[in-house]
């Protein structure tokens, strides 16, 4: 545990370095037969130069891909995107119902409290290993409780 606990600073003291900052990253927990899952960040970018993230990679999943959101004929779709760029001086969020990377094929299922490592490739050629929570995300809510004071209510608990 303790040694996890070193790696994880590393890699955090690495990531200033570079002036790519990502944080607040967690990854989706799964119940058991769910097969994919995705992390979310935020990357901020303080260099006078756009950034872009190619590729991801984690030896967690079979793939690993650049996704996003959209609503096409009124319904919210996920694809794939060749990648996320962060314009210089800016942040950019990966956030449920918007950017993500996707996990296909998990080879076990993500439990709350555990974390996964995955490495984030930028079309400069640097590369960020990141490890991240494994957080359990409401998610399947019944349309029935969609009401906002009782969504409120529910939250608490
Ligand atoms: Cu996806």
């Amino acid at each position: 545990m303790k040694k996890l606990l070193t790696i994880a600073l590393f890699s955090a003291s690495t990531l200033l370095a570079s002036n790519i900052e990502i944080t607040d990253a967690y990854v989706r927990a799964t119940p058991p037969g769910l097969p994919n899952s995705a992390a979310f960040m935020t990357i901020k970018n303080t260099t006078s130069k756009n950034r872009a993230v190619v590729k991801a990679s984690s030896t967690i999943a079979k793939a690993v891909e650049l996704h996003t959101h959209d609503m096409k004929n009124g319904v919210m779709k996920m694809y794939q995107v060749p990648q996320i760029v962060v314009p210089k001086k800016e942040t950019v969020s990966l956030k449920p119902g918007g950017y993500h990377v996707m996990f296909i094929g998990l080879k076990h299922p993500l439990k709350s409290g555990e974390n996964v490592t995955f490495t984030l490739k930028f079309a400069n050629g640097e590369t960020k290993t990141i490890t991240a929570p494994i957080k359990t995300v409401m998610s399947g809510m019944n349309h029935k409780n969609m009401d906002h004071s009782k969504m409120h209510h529910n939250m608490k608990h």
